[in-house]
């Protein structure tokens, strides 16, 4: 079984060392019966809605806040303050999530476009975190359903390894559901194949740093419902609060006059 770290700081060394880490996500085990539901459900409904003949996402959503209408509880796992306290002490205050999605492996072997050795990062700049994966997992992980392959201290290789190096020196997340497993982008890893005759399902959100580009434009996504009342944290992580300065005020006021929300530099 991969270890699961309670204490903040030994899951920060080993996350540095490693390129990953599992925490106990302190999640009820009512809402991530709930959310497993509604993945499953929002999979077909976003596969139909696409229904491109070349659909190579299918198990994965562009923007679950997108769907947040109907689904408000999506957003509640934003408070997680396991989650955000880790993050936080990788990108520093003010990150934003880049993209807000899942990766529900189907049964049956069914292959996704996860499945191959990859990095979730294409560029590397030394000694500088730019995102940070937390994968969540919404079903005990095991590898008869599909538990992601690992490559321990590999964040910094460049090269893809061959997929005998990768298979013979990769391990399994083998963990509970309910843990968040932080994975460094620029580490080498695949989900597994579902052997079992169930989904492997989980929730993926990957964080960055203010002044970076989301994957998708989460506030445009979400025009169709009513985000003023979210809570002013939810907003800020949804990226409410990172438009680049406009006008004089929004540059040099205080902080809570500002539109964008981001480290002076
Ligand atoms: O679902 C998994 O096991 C891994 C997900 C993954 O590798 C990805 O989405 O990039």
């Amino acid at each position: 079984m991969t270890p699961i770290f309670n204490n903040q700081q030994e899951a920060l060394n080993f996350y540095e060392q490693n390129g990953f880490v599992a925490i106990d996500g302190g999640i009820d085990s009512s809402y991530l019966s709930e959310m497993r539901k509604i993945m499953i459900d929002l999979v077909e409904v976003e596969k139909n809605m696409i229904n491109k003949a070349d659909y190579r996402d299918y198990g994965f959503l562009l923007c679950a806040p997108y769907y947040a209408d109907k689904y408000p509880q999506i957003l509640d796992i934003l408070n997680n303050k396991n989650m955000t306290d880790f993050v936080e002490q990788i990108l520093q205050k003010w990150f934003i999530l880049y993209l807000y999605t899942n990766n529900c492996l189907p049964p049956n072997k069914h292959i996704t476009k996860a499945s191959g050795v990859h990095v979730d990062l294409p560029r590397n700049i030394p000694d500088f975190h730019q995102l940070v994966i937390a994968m969540i997992t919404l079903d005990d992980y095991t590898e008869e359903n599909g538990a992601t392959w690992v490559l321990p201290v590999s964040q910094n290789e460049m090269e893809r390894p061959t997929d005998d190096y990768f298979y013979s020196n990769a391990i399994r997340l083998e963990v509970p559901k309910g843990t968040i497993c932080f994975l460094n982008p620029r580490m080498w890893h695949a989900a597994g194949i579902n052997n079992s005759q169930d989904w492997r399902t989980c929730l993926l959100l990957a964080f960055c740093r203010p002044w970076m580009k989301q994957r998708v434009d989460i506030p445009r996504f979400m025009q169709h419902i009513d985000t003023k009342r979210l809570p002013t944290n939810i907003r800020q992580l949804l990226g409410f609060d990172c438009q680049p300065p406009a006008n004089f005020k929004e540059f040099y006021g205080n902080e809570d006059e500002r539109t964008f929300k981001q480290p002076f530099v």
